[in-house]
């Protein structure tokens, strides 16, 4: 790009359908991080098939999280947003940093440890070096920052660790990244057991607020959310789904907690609850008005997903190049 910002890189999964948990903890700050960053925003959807996927609808909701990253605000003239398949230094870059990867590293991440418990069916090597992919995408942009939510903060630690041990050896090659967690919404968790958080491979429907629901269904969904019988709005350790409607509330309304404690001093957790669903459903609102009219606009979409595969891979190729040079690989004849 043109000037000399800052350099941003994000992306998410296309399995299953995005929950306001993805919104509020990396969409959201995504669009507010946009104008300040040169701004790589991926679909990961090499990730994606560390578990396994039907290949039509995987197409599918990658196109969908595509369209939904334009809908949520992200202008495809500033930012770069493409599909992480579509550029091959994902994977090139993947490999070689696998060889500077310990097994050690990789044993002590937990959500490896959670996905092979989820599915122990397919514990399959993709799955294991999953974070060495993601520290490709990362150092491929020479990226200073990475919005994440904060589940991913051991991705970003390993990620930083893979850069230093590689300049350390061979000199400045990467950028070393800070992950940028957002003051609110870092972590929405599930309405139904407000320890674990909302993920939209949840298996209860009710866990999870899509975003894509009605308005009914977010109503529904929120006024089932499971809560205590304290019966005060307070944002405490003790009134975990309470505070998590909270932070929900917080994070749509740009309330810190205490605001929201103060307006809603002395009501019920009825009352509480419909409101929450309207301020869910005033976010929701625009961004399915803006989807449906992209989805009309196949051409437009199909024009972005080309353009921006070329812009990143026109960067990403520079770094892999520089990688594979330092590493020892023989220089392309002309
Ligand atoms: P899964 O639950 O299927 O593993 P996921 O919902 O975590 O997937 P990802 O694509 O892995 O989805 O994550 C996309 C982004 O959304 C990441 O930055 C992640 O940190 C963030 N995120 C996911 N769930 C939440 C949540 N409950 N609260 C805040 N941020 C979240
Ligand atoms: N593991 C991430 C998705 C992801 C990512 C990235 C996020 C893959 N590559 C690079 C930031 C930067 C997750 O959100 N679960």
């Amino acid at each position: 790009m043109l000037d000399n910002r800052k350099v941003l890189f994000s992306g998410m999964q296309a399995t299953g359908n995005l929950t306001l948990g993805n919104y509020l903890g990396a969409l959201k700050n995504w669009v507010s991080l946009s104008d300040e960053y040169d701004c790589f925003y991926c679909v990961v959807d090499e990730h994606s098939i560390t578990v396994r996927q039907d290949p039509g609808v995987l197409r599918k909701r990658a196109r969908a999280l595509l369209t939904l990253y334009i809908g949520a605000g992200l202008d495809p003239e500033k930012n770069c947003l493409y599909y992480q398949s579509h550029v091959s230094a994902h994977a090139e870059l993947a490999w070689i940093l696998n060889c500077f990867t310990y097994m050690g590293e990789l044993n002590r991440m937990t959500q490896f440890k959670d996905k092979a418990e989820k599915h122990s069916d397919n514990i399959n090597a993709g799955l294991y070096t999953y974070p060495v992919l993601m520290a490709a995408d990362i150092l491929l942009f020479q990226s200073d920052i990475v919005p994440v939510g904060s589940d991913q903060k051991q991705h970003i630690e390993i990620t930083r660790d893979i850069a230093e041990r590689f300049n350390n050896l061979y000199g400045d090659v990467f950028t070393i990244p800070e992950p940028y967690f957002g003051k609110t919404g870092a972590r929405i968790m599930s309405l139904q057991e407000p320890e674990k958080k909302m993920s939209k491979s949840d298996e209860n429907p009710n866990a999870s607020i899509y975003l894509m629901d009605s308005p009914d269904d977010v109503l529904r969904k929120c006024k089932r959310a499971v809560t205590d019988s304290i019966g005060e709005i307070r944002y405490c350790e003790e009134q975990p789904g309470l505070r998590n409607l909270i932070d929900i509330y917080g994070a749509c309304m740009e309330k810190s907690p205490a605001e929201v404690e103060k307006e809603f001093a002395g009501k019920g957790y009825g009352d509480f609850k419909l409101a929450v669903a309207e301020a869910v459903n005033s976010v929701l609102r625009p961004l399915h008005e803006e989807v449906a009219r992209l989805e009309k606009d196949k051409a437009y979409i199909d024009s972005v997903i080309k353009n921006n595969a070329e812009r990143a891979a026109y960067a990403a190729n520079k770094t892999l190049r520089k990688v594979q040079k330092k590493v020892g690989f023989p220089e392309r004849v002309r």
